[in-house]
């Protein structure tokens, strides 16, 4: 559901963090913040309660310009994951352009998990959007802790699906830039094909994920 105009050559791309409650996708935002470089990312948008939920979203941008002077925005959501909140989690939803999905690896949040996929799943095709299609990305965050589904476990139930599966522990930083360079790369598959980005623009696949994920050490 890609925004383009193509005569002010502007392009808007939608990436939205979802999942259960407290499963870690406000700290997939903060570390994308710390570890990426500051040329090209804006600012983090965080919108928390006072014990830390996110009530509504949090946002962080990112910019590029591609060789033709197309200019790329990619805005990238989280959304609120406690269950009173999904009327909030359709509207962040809305045109979404891809999606990361961030499960809690502890086996007392299995049930979660569940639920929420299937929220997600549900909420795709309340807002429009087909499951089947868009890019998406799963990440069994919170791999540090004791107590988790064994990775062979996670890989054996998901690999028949073919969605990528990336392993992480948000907060210590592992894991964060891989899952979202995974979903970016797919993102761009998908806009490759339709507004032809390298061929019509210069900016190829590898480019496109270089200037996106340039950390603050390069
Ligand atoms: N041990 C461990 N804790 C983590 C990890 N990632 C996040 N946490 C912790 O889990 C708690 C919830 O993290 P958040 O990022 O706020 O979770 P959220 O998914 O944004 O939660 P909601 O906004 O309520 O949906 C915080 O205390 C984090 O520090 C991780 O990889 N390992
Ligand atoms: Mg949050």
């Amino acid at each position: 559901m890609i925004e383009y105009d193509e005569f002010d050559k502007r392009m808007v791309l939608k990436l939205v963090y979802y999942g259960p409650a407290l499963s870690g996708k406000t700290t997939n935002l903060l570390q994308l913040h710390d570890l990426l470089a500051r040329e090209g990312r804006g600012d983090l948008m965080v919108l928390d309660t006072a014990d830390d939920r996110t009530l509504f979203f949090d946002l962080l941008p990112f910019f590029l310009v591609a060789p033709s002077g197309l200019k790329i925005k990619i805005k990238v959501y989280t959304v609120p994951g406690q269950v009173r909140h999904d009327a909030t989690r359709k509207a962040v939803l809305q045109r979404a352009d891809g999606v990361a999905f961030i499960a809690d690896s502890q086996l007392t949040q299995s049930c979660n998990n569940v639920e929420s996929f299937e929220n997600l799943e549900k909420n795709l095709a309340f807002v429009g959007l087909d499951a089947g299609t868009i890019p998406l990305v799963i990440q069994f965050n919170k791999r540090d802790l004791p107590d988790i589904l064994p990775e062979a476990e996670i890989r054996q139930t998901w690999s028949p699906t073919g969605i990528p599966i990336r392993m992480a522990s948000a907060l210590n930083g592992i894991g964060v830039i891989d899952t979202f360079a995974t979903l970016a790369g797919i993102a761009y598959d998908h806009l490759d094909l339709r507004y032809r980005l390298n061929v019509d623009h210069g900016l190829d696949r590898s480019e496109f994920l270089r200037k996106l994920t340039a950390s603050t050490e390069d």
